[in-house]
């Protein structure tokens, strides 16, 4: 008799190694006695791939079973970064495979390594989908992820000569094994052509003559849940050419140019783009949000009515989240569907419309939003723009009601912007069809509902809330930080916190603990270690891991300020100097200041959008600044510059548990929220950093004690602006602008622009006017250094204060909160 649990495969060491080996030679393709370390993780990564699809499948098998109200989250970026480790750790069989692996001769680990990162997005709202796809795995909720293939992703970043240069991240060269590709699960595309009216049961109907069709083709990213069978997916979707045959071009005769035409429609998925502020009415830009709308919808569809028959039942069975206003085309799609392939009368569908959707803004600055020029929209998508109006003519015939004729607030808040180029406003669309609009974070939320979304926050308070963000511990503990998560489970007791992260409090009572100091501070110098090996075999750069490691890592922005920081080493390098001037001159040690100097190792990386000039020259400057003090005799080990080269998700998860102090230094009221400020405080590492985003939230659940503020307060910001030029800048802050101005780190001309951007009453981000309590909170953070027994507190503070953060806890808000969802736990 064929048991049920004989089915599953099995994951003893033994059966491991057989099925690793049988993929060495019928997956890869290679001899099983002689294969490289990249053929043995391909061959890896097959078998745990084959795991992933049991579970997926039992817990699809189940969802539809069961038919619970899911939800359906909507996203062009997703950055996944490494599947492996992740994978194994979720499933609980990595110490499994290790031991396999060991008999073959390899290490799991220089396996792991080979794996390269899925890039599928900029930064934090593409890194929180991820975050939040796990969380929705391991919480068992009927969740479904989906988003745009992109062939290739954010580019890869080179640096020559300490410029930035962008290289193309053909991610997919050797094949992908974490995806499905489901040839069946293809939907057509429609794009540009005309609507006509149609006569329909006594009445008229629009049609839609599309002029393009394509043809989108599913591939399935099983995500799988940690200590639970549930594996959910992420469904990407690639563009292909539709089987429907331009016969014209065939009958003209020109085979050859039709069938490059056909080609053409891969392009649609064929590349992220890099930019994660400006948006610019490209028409590509356009077709990817429509192409992954709309295949996403008809799927959506598909399987709602597989169990239903009446679409009044759609808002009980379906969730549709909107990852900030890039998929919120498909409120006018599902519009289009109801009313003119559905037949639903207008106000029908608009009813379910008003039930289905909410939206999560990750902007703070109203010149950050998308505005699509209505010329773009109506060749691209005729039908849809017509939508929009209507929907926007109703919506305003509502809102005179409502509010009158105040003329100036009608303008505001219509969907249609009239101006030099007529647009659609997405953000208005967004929040005039959702139930729900949050930010995220709390003072993300606040400027929303008194600044950038008023007139809304007036008209529908109830519809106005907050999330804050929240990072998965799976990936950033227990994958990024083996040690430190090991300590902690030896120190709770327990391996519980991994999925109930709440438990991490517990750490709090052992805080003064000497056992653990020890240990915490073993765990922190092994990581420091690694990264000091990363650092030398990148940039030859030695550094020494006594010295404290203050780390700065994101997108190169410079609200974000990168800038104040490569200024306050430059102040820092002037200090040392000074006092080694001292000590030449007098030969004495105790007349300079040397040494009193903690010593440093700073380390900053990022990536600026292709486009952005400044950012750019950030980077130069920072590899400017870095050349002249890592070569200087005078300074040795008390300081050091290093700028690590493209930046990325498993970049991060080897910097952030090596690091000691990290940087959040965004003028106040620009950080909607971060996230890397949670990845470091769960790895217990030191935040310096200004009362932005989630910080406000970070300092109420340790205490401004345990981290080091500084800066202009929120509300004092608008004010400081308007002094601008007669504001008051520390000399300091003059003499080392004056330092780059001068040429000091060469490249003069280049730099002037930069310098101009902070001085002169131009220093819009208030560089100038922080600089002094940013380099007193620095040193404060020296201070702190050098007593380690308080430094380890702190440390441990932070991580027993970082539950919160846990994007498990964010998840569980929007389900209850926000979908109306509830776990749907698949059997073992
Ligand atoms: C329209 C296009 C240019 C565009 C593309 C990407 C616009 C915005 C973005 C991405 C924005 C983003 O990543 N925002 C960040 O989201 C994080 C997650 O909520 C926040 O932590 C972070 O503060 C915010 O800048």
């Amino acid at each position: 008799m064929f048991g049920l649990m004989d089915r599953f495969l099995k994951s003893d060491p033994s059966s491991l190694q057989k099925d690793i080996l049988d993929h060495v030679e019928y997956t890869v393709a290679r001899s099983r006695f002689s294969f490289d370390d990249f053929e043995a993780y391909q061959a890896l990564a097959h078998s745990v791939r084959d795991r992933l699809i049991e579970r997926w499948h039992d817990t699809q098998i189940h969802f539809k079973k069961k038919d619970p109200k899911r939800i359906y989250f909507l996203s062009l970026e997703f950055l996944m970064g490494r599947s492996l480790s992740n994978s194994v750790i979720n499933l609980g069989i990595r110490d499994q495979y290790a031991d396999a692996l060991k008999e073959l001769g390899f290490e799991f680990e220089v396996l792991a390594e080979q794996e390269g990162d899925a890039a599928l997005g900029n930064g934090g709202l593409a890194r929180l989908s991820a975050c939040q796809m796990d969380s929705l795995a391991t919480m068992d909720y009927p969740a479904w992820g989906y988003g745009l293939r992109y062939q290739y992703g954010l580019f890869r970043q080179v640096i020559l000569d300490g410029y930035q240069h962008e290289q193309p991240d053909y991610w997919l060269n050797f094949g992908n094994p974490w995806e499905i590709e489901r040839v069946h699960v293809t939907y057509p595309v429609k794009f540009y052509g005309t609507v006509e009216d149609e006569n329909f049961n006594g009445g008229k109907r629009k049609v839609w003559l599309p002029g393009e069709m394509v043809e989108a083709v599913a591939y399935d990213n099983p995500i799988p849940g940690h200590g639970t069978r549930n594996t959910i997916t992420l469904r990407l979707w690639a563009a292909k050419p539709s089987d429907q045959i331009d016969m014209e071009s065939y009958n003209t005769g020109d085979y050859i140019n039709a069938v490059v035409n056909r080609q053409r429609a891969e392009t649609i998925s064929s590349v992220l783009y890099p930019d994660d502020r400006s948006y610019q009415g490209k028409e590509l830009r356009l077709k990817q949000q429509y192409f992954f709308v709309s295949a996403s919808l008809q799927d959506i569809i598909r399987r709602f009515k597989d169990s239903h028959s009446n679409f009044d039942d759609f808002p009980e069975k379906v969730a549709l989240q909107l990852n900030d206003t890039h998929p919120s085309l498909a409120i006018a799609e599902v519009m289009r569907v109801l009313v003119d392939e559905e037949h639903l009368e207008w106000n029908r569908a608009w009813g379910i419309v008003c039930k289905i959707f909410s939206f999560t803004t990750h902007t703070v600055l109203p010149e950050g939003l998308e505005k699509v020029p209505v010329d773009l929209l109506e060749s691209l998508l005729p039908r849809h723009l017509q939508i929009i109006y209507d929907i926007n003519f109703d919506y305003i015939e509502e809102l005179k009601k409502k509010i009158g004729l105040d003329y100036d607030r009608l303008s505001r808040m219509s969907i249609v912007e009239d101006g030099a180029v007529k647009s659609i406003r997405m953000a208005n669309l967004a929040i005039v069809c959702s139930h729900t609009v949050n930010g995220v974070s709390r003072v993300h939320s606040e400027l929303l509902k008194t600044r950038v979304f008023k007139d809304f926050y007036e008209l529908w308070p109830h519809k106005f809330d907050y999330k804050t963000n929240g990072v998965t511990q799976r990936r950033w503990i227990v994958v990024s930080n083996p040690s430190l998560s090991a300590l902690i489970s030896k120190w709770l007791g327990t391996e519980a916190w991994i999925r109930d992260v709440d438990l991490l409090a517990g750490l709090q009572e052992q805080a003064a603990n000497v056992d653990l100091h020890e240990e915490w501070r073993m765990v922190r110098k092994v990581n420091k270690m690694r990264l000091a090996e990363y650092i030398e075999a990148m940039s030859g750069i030695k550094v020494s891991v006594s010295a404290m490691f203050d780390v700065q890592i994101k997108r190169i922005h410079e609200y974000k300020r990168q800038l104040l920081n490569i200024l306050g080493i430059i102040h820092r390098y002037d200090c040392i100097k000074v006092a080694y001037a001292i000590l030449i001159l007098f030969q004495n040690m105790e007349k300079s200041d040397r040494t009193k100097v903690v010593p440093r190792v700073c380390i900053i990386g990022g990536k600026a959008a292709p486009g952005y000039e400044i950012a750019k020259k950030i980077i130069k400057l920072c590899n400017a600044v870095a050349e002249k003090i890592n070569n200087d005799p005078d300074v040795g080990d008390l300081l050091k510059l290093v700028f690590i080269p493209d930046y990325n998700v498993s970049v991060a998860e080897l910097v952030i548990p090596g690091a000691d102090l990290s940087q959040h230094i965004s003028t106040a009221g620009h950080e909607a929220s971060g996230t890397g400020n949670m990845k470091f405080l769960m790895n217990g590492c030191l935040l310096l950093a200004t009362e932005d985003g989630s910080t406000v939230e970070i300092i109420e659940e340790i205490g401004e004690d345990n981290m080091f503020l500084f800066g202009a307060k929120m509300h004092e910001v608008p004010a400081l602006r308007v002094k601008g030029p007669t504001l008051k800048v520390p000399l300091q802050f003059a003499s080392v602008v004056r330092m780059v101005r001068d040429g000091y780190f060469g490249f003069q001309d280049y730099f002037e622009s930069l310098c101009d951007k902070v001085e002169g009453g131009n220093d819009f981000y208030l560089l100038g006017y922080d600089f002094q309590s940013y380099l007193e909170a620095q040193a404060a953070a020296d201070k702190a250094f050098v007593d380690q027994e308080k430094w380890t507190r702190m440390s441990i503070l932070s991580t027993a204060g970082s539950g919160r953060f846990s994007s498990d806890r964010t998840i569980e808000e929007y389900a209850e909160k926000t979908w109306g969802i509830e776990p749907c736990k698949c059997p073992f």
